[in-house]
């Protein structure tokens, strides 16, 4: 059952309990209608109160169900809404904590609103690449007045029902209760006093217009169309709002359903709900227990006050966690205050940071020059050179002082996590912690798990990870973890793209138009070309066999190292971003050519980005299959959240199943019949033709 039902007097509180946020699944509609139904039949009853358990009255509908059959089920949310409407007796939705998409619909359908303040109010559906399918674009507009309706369908986001009870003129609350606590009691006593009210008001009667609609829709239009490049729904919430000024009520419900059920089959819908799902699975770890015992992390050490050390403690300064950063010289921790700084002065600058919150997270950073001084930390996080010798030092010395249960994280991106847990006494206490820069902003966190991590450690990691608004994502142990060990194979057909015709900015441009935020060349000159370059000499001496493209090499012998140096494959006025094409560096690349013997060919935009999207497929499969990912999820989130893929086509895996993994498979076999690839380079990984071979997909 997943409402409950009692009789307090003259009043049936009907209360939604399907936790966590009392998703509007099948089984609650059904329960729902029932309970109103019975409501409507006892004579003793006068008057409804509907209320949500727990820590929401509804999240809306629920977004497991969606693409099954249940999604449609009878009775679907507008059989409930013209139940709640159709009722003899007045219905009042009393809302707390959170009241969104499918639950404000029903409470709209109420024929009283009663709001505790505190209680976020929001249409999220654009956010699935959907507009608000149950009425929710026709009723708040009478509720609300059609602009800020606008507003809160085109945004999707949350405003605070006290915010909304104060707009002129609004009809969405009755009532605003005295808190959250009195809320109940409250609901109950008005829904006594209307008992007898009629006629009983409801939303769909009031007027909805706009006094200058052409205008204000075509200014509504200009301003979403340029938000929303690559997301159909923006444009069609305006289509539905606008709808709700010009057609008769029962019109605009139905115009609002087409609209729906069209965007529900989007490949941009069904990749946007793949990504809410996919960033809440990510915290679920197939062998550690959500139950876990975690550990208690009240403060936290940071080695090194580099840049990354730096990102890395203001995150925890952001979330109310003091920080002791550790260096080995006091110039260096000036460096480093300085610039946590400038960071934070940048943001009370735009208006982003008030300065009391600025100047209360400087106060609880700390430094020092000893490692003594951190020995009463909960957890450690080292972020010094990335150099193995480096690493055994500082673990040796951190295994000396901290104390017995304190976490001891490194933020090594390449280094091997197992070999430095070994340099303690105590590896079920290491983890790494990679980070992504710059580290106070970039969403993903690496979390990785060493063959020694303990479960409690994994799961306070993961925790905390949430608590510093960070999507953290579980990977194994391997050269590069998940992100940087795809993005090596992406690498490498950049070369190769090179040498067969292409210029940097055509792959970055065709990459660039398929969705990501930068292509390969542009990233490597942020990022710095001298990383791969690194990376490609450790790996000529482990993997000679491995084939590499020289002109990335040749770049760097040329000291073009990108815009830390303004120049890489392309170049960069100083403090600016713009990459600007150089002719010499595509001479370099012509020449490089010639000296292979190489005749150049026109590479279409469609081939440069399969070659760049497949080959992070494939590298994919081969980190799932050796069990580094635990589901293929975690890889679409890794790539969203760390590497700029587009996140209305849901990450690589997802964006491959759309594809078919048979046509991947197809492709892939073309380009390695191309004599100047790499045939070795297109080897399926075996878990991608087992599942091309059973019509299987990854997610
Ligand atoms: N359906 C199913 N599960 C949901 C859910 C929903 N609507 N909302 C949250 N969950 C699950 C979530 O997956 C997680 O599950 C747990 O609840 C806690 O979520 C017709 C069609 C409500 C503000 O878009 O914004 O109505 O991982 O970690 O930080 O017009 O969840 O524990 O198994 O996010 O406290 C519109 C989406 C649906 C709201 C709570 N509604 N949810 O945040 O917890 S479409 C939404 C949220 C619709 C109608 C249309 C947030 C939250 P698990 P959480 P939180």
């Amino acid at each position: 059952m997943t409402t409950h039902y009692e009789v307090r007097g003259s009043v049936a509180l009907i209360t939604l309990s399907n936790p966590p946020v009392n998703g509007l699944g099948h089984a609650t509609r059904l329960s729902l209608t029932d309970n109103l139904q019975k409501a409507n039949a006892d004579a003793a009853v006068k008057s409804i109160v509907i209320t949500g358990a727990g820590k929401a009255f509804s999240g809306g509908a629920d977004i497991k169900e969606f693409g099954t059959p249940k999604a449609l089920s009878e009775p679907n949310l507008h059989s409930v809404i013209r139940v709640v409407e159709n009722s003899s007796k007045p219905v009042v939705a009393a809302i707390h904590s959170v009241c969104m998409g499918g639950g404000l619909e029903l409470a709209l359908a109420c024929h009283y609103r009663i709001a505790a303040p505190g209680c976020s109010v929001a249409l999220p559906e654009v956010k699935l690449g959907l507009l608000p399918g149950a009425g929710g674009t026709q009723r708040l507009p009478r509720a609300l007045g059609v602009e800020p309706a606008l507003n809160m369908i085109v945004s999707g986001e949350p405003v605070k029902s006290e915010l909304l009870a104060q707009i002129p003129g609004q009809k969405l609350f009755d009532k605003l209760a005295q808190s959250p606590e009195s809320l109940a009691e409250e609901a109950l006593a008005f829904a006594q006093a209307i008992a007898d009210a009629r006629p009983l008001p409801l939303v769909r009667d009031l007027p909805c217009k706009h006094p200058n609609g052409d205008a204000y829709f075509q200014f509504s239009r200009n301003m979403v169309k340029g938000m929303s490049k690559n997301f159909p729904a923006p444009l069609k919430c305006v289509d539905a709002v606008e709808a709700a000024t010009r057609k008769k009520f029962e019109d605009g419900l139905l115009f609002e359903r087409e609209i729906f059920i069209n965007l529900m089959w989007t490949p941009e819908s069904r990749a946007l709900r793949h990504v809410f799902m996919s960033e809440r699975a990510a915290s679920k770890i197939p062998d550690v227990p959500s139950d876990t015992p975690k550990r208690d992390i009240k403060s936290i050490a940071v080695i090194g006050a580099g840049t990354m050390g730096g990102g890395i403690s203001m995150n925890f300064l952001n979330a109310g966690i003091p920080v002791k950063m550790l260096e080995m010289k006091q110039e260096a921790l000036e460096r480093g205050i300085a610039t946590i700084r400038k960071n934070y002065e940048a943001q009370v600058k735009k208006g982003k940071l008030k300065l009391d919150k600025y100047e209360q997270r400087m106060s609880l950073l700390s430094t020092t020059l000893s490692y003594e001084d951190l020995k009463d930390a909960d957890m450690v996080i080292e972020a010094v050179f990335e150099e193995m010798g480096v690493k055994e030092k500082v673990f040796k010395e951190l295994d000396r002082v901290m104390k017995p249960g304190a976490i001891l994280a490194s933020n090594t991106s390449t280094l091997d996590l197992n070999q430095i847990a070994n340099f303690t006494k105590r590896p079920q206490d290491v983890i790494g912690t990679h980070f992504f820069s710059p580290a106070n902003i970039m969403k993903l966190l690496e979390v990785v798990r060493g063959e020694k991590t303990a479960k409690d450690v994994l799961a306070t990691v993961m925790a905390l990870g949430k608590k510093i608004k960070k999507t953290a994502v579980v990977s194994g142990v391997c050269d590069g973890f998940i992100g940087n060990r795809m993005i090596e194979q992406y690498g490498r057909q950049g070369g190769f793209l090179l040498d067969e015709g292409c210029t940097p900015e055509q792959v970055d441009k065709a990459i660039e138009k398929f969705g990501f935020a930068m292509g390969p060349f542009r990233m490597g000159d942020l990022a710095g070309n001298d990383i791969g370059w690194a990376i490609r000499k450790r790996r000529a001496i482990e993997q000679p066999g491995m084939k590499y493209s020289k002109t990335a090499d040749l770049l760097c012998e040329k000291g073009r190292f990108g815009q830390k140096t303004g120049a890489g494959w392309y170049d960069y006025v100083a403090g600016k971003r713009d990459a600007i094409p150089n002719a010499e560096v595509v001479q370099m690349i012509e020449e490089h050519r010639k000296a292979l013997g190489i005749t150049p060919r026109k590479i279409s935009d469609e081939e440069i980005v399969q070659r760049l999207v497949y080959s992070l497929v494939n590298e994919a499969a081969h980190i799932l299959e050796e069990g580094i990912a635990s589901k293929a999820s975690d890889i679409d989130m890794v790539y969203i959240m760390g590497y700029g893929f587009p996140v209305y086509r849901g990450g690589p895996m997802l964006y491959a199943d759309q594809v078919g993994l048979f046509n991947v498979l197809q492709s892939m076999k073309r380009f390695a019949q191309n004599p100047l690839d790499d045939a070795a380079f297109w080897k399926p990984a075996p878990l991608l033709a087992k599942l091309v071979a059973e019509g299987k997909t990854f997610n």
